[in-house]
């Protein structure tokens, strides 16, 4: 299913939800380093990278080019941690781990709408969103060395 919106396409899958991808982009094999940029609406939020999926793109790619365009970076996917819905909004989103290795001084967003990006610790990054996005919280989560571990 396609409809149009004034700058992009919107993509839904069979049950009517807005497919979007996104990146955790990580600072290094630990993971305990987020980038976060900020709200095109609230440049006071911060949240995670991510957007709709285009045309002729599959989520991997479609998550990779949202992080180079909102947060000016790039790198190496490291797995998929999984498609995450948002009821509420009526989008699910397929959710990549980027290991960056590339941050780009200057990028789409930030020249055209101001949109910043700064590295969280983890548990800060997860407080952030905590309040207003519950969905993109859930998912960080999954980093937390308690969810992580073999043993
Ligand atoms: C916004 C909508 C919007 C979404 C947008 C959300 O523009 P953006 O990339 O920063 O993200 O704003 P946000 O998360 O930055 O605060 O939310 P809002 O609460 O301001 O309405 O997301 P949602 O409400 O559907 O969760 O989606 P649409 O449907 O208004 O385009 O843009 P998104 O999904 O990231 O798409 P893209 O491709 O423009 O980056
Ligand atoms: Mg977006």
């Amino acid at each position: 299913m396609v409809k149009e919106k004034p700058e992009s396409v919107r993509l839904y899958d069979e049950d009517g939800y807005r497919r979007r991808a996104a990146c955790i982009c990580v600072r290094n094999e630990a993971e305990s380093e987020v980038l976060l940029v900020t709200s095109s609406r609230q440049p006071e939020r911060w949240i995670v990278p991510g957007g709709g999926v285009e045309p002729e793109e599959d989520e991997a790619g479609a998550a990779m080019r949202e992080v180079v365009e909102e947060a000016g970076v790039r790198g190496n996917l490291v797995r998929c941690l999984g498609v995450f819905q948002n009821e509420e909004r009526k989008h699910r989103t397929s959710v990549y781990i980027l290991l960056v290795t590339e941050e780009m001084p200057e990028w789409e967003d930030s020249q055209k709408i101001g949109r910043r990006r700064k590295w969280f610790p983890l548990k800060e990054a997860i407080e952030e969103l905590s309040i207003y996005k519950p969905v993109q919280t859930s998912y960080l989560k999954m980093l937390l060395p308690s969810n992580n571990k073999l043993s």
